[in-house]
């Protein structure tokens, strides 16, 4: 059975192509979804993509991956959790606590970037990090979950 990719996107990654064009490109977060579903079926994975401006939801999400990686139905999680990034310990403890495989992602070089942005509560649970690819992260992140 083919395995899944969870692409989760945290707050206000909605807004993406509409402003800041600069930072983090013109494309849309409907046109990353669409990149994405494009290297799955190249890697052989089906897509879940989602997006939420809301910390609790962030956090079901990744309980419910670990549930699903242990059923054998997810190859792991790619994590763009925005400015909850820098800030949440909640996420942290969610995603060692599910045990899950997961990418840590950045559109932006965040350490090219204000000094707030160069800590990640992600990091330390995280399998890999990825920072300044642009949307093209995206495709690259999954090729690497479909080889881990
Ligand atoms: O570079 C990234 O992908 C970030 O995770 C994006 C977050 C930022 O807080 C992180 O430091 C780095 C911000 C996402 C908001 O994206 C917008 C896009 C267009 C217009 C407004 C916000």
């Amino acid at each position: 059975m083919m395995k899944t990719a969870l692409v989760l996107n945290g707050p206000n990654l909605n807004l993406l192509g509409t402003r800041e064009p600069q930072v983090y490109g013109s494309q849309t977060l409907a046109d990353v979804e669409h990149l994405c579903r494009q290297a799955c079926s190249q890697h052989g994975l089906a897509l879940d993509f989602r997006q939420s401006n809301h910390e609790g939801v962030l956090v079901d999400w990744i309980q419910e991956a670990g549930r699903a990686q242990k059923d054998g139905t997810l190859a792991g999680v790619i994590l763009n959790a925005g400015a909850y990034t820098h800030t949440s310990v909640a996420l942290h403890d969610a995603i060692k606590g599910a045990g899950v495989t997961l990418i840590e992602l950045h559109i932006s070089n965040v350490h090219a970037r204000e000094a707030f942005r160069h800590h990640s509560y992600i990091s330390p649970a995280a399998r890999a990090v990825m920072a300044g690819f642009g949307v093209q992260g995206y495709p690259l992140a999954i090729q690497a979950l479909a080889s881990f």
